[in-house]
């Protein structure tokens, strides 16, 4: 039996793929929630091991060379997860290109623009038509995206579910909020789906909503 990997995480789109991927994994894990609603994410013992001051991170007990091991980065941390275990991730060079791709797509563009859209359309304290408008507008040429190489493929790496799919499917869960309406993106739809009945991600979201503080 392994040790438990230590997850600190909230329960954001970034905050939910490392159990979804721990779930997919059968991978023995605990939640340590760091309140990012309450600067819990400045701490100096979670700086440590998140110096980006940003959830996910996780601690391995069995990490690298058996050694306690710490990752930060949602991507470095779905890589981490697939190379200990040789899943989620092709093998096949050209395969594990196409994966990386993806992955690195979400991590530097469908994230960090999905979220400002989230941001401008929800959270902002002042209206910016600007913004709302800019961050919207971006937002759904990503979501049009997504739905062009979904055509293509059946999953975002290829023909197998991988850990590009898990950093990218909880980011399209409320497009409305992101000022997107995806309802006539019929590829995104199908993979929406098709991601959203794995027994592995609604148990990964379901035992990160049970984790969060009462209000
Ligand atoms: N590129 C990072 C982004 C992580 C991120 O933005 N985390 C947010 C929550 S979704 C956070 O911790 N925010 C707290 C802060 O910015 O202080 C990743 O993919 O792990």
């Amino acid at each position: 039996m392994t040790s438990p990997i230590t997850v600190h995480t909230f329960n954001t789109p970034n905050g939910v793929k490392i159990t979804i991927a721990l779930e997919e994994l059968h991978l023995p894990y605990t939640i340590k929630i760091v309140n990012i609603t309450k600067d819990e994410q400045f701490h100096p013992d979670f700086l440590k091991i998140s110096p980006n001051n940003k959830i996910p991170a996780i601690q391995d007990p069995d990490g690298l060379n058996g050694q306690n091991t710490s990752v930060f980065e949602s991507g470095a941390i779905l890589l981490y997860l697939a190379e200990k275990t040789g899943k989620l991730l092709p093998q096949n060079p050209a395969q594990k290109l196409k994966t990386s791709e993806w992955l690195f797509w979400q991590v530097a563009s469908l994230g960090p623009m999905l979220g400002q859209a989230h941001h401008f359309n929800i959270y902002a304290p002042e209206k910016v038509p600007y913004a709302v408008s800019r961050y919207s507008q971006e937002a759904g040429r990503l979501y049009n995206v997504l739905n062009t190489r979904l055509a293509e493929s059946e999953y975002l790496g290829g023909d197998d579910y991988s850990i590009a799919d898990i950093a990218a499917w909880p980011w399209t869960r409320y497009p409305d909020r992101q000022g997107v309406d995806a309802g006539k993106l019929k590829h995104f739809q199908r993979w929406f789906n098709a991601v959203a009945e794995r027994p592995a991600v609604k148990l990964g979201q379901q035992k990160l909503a049970d984790a969060m503080p009462q209000e």
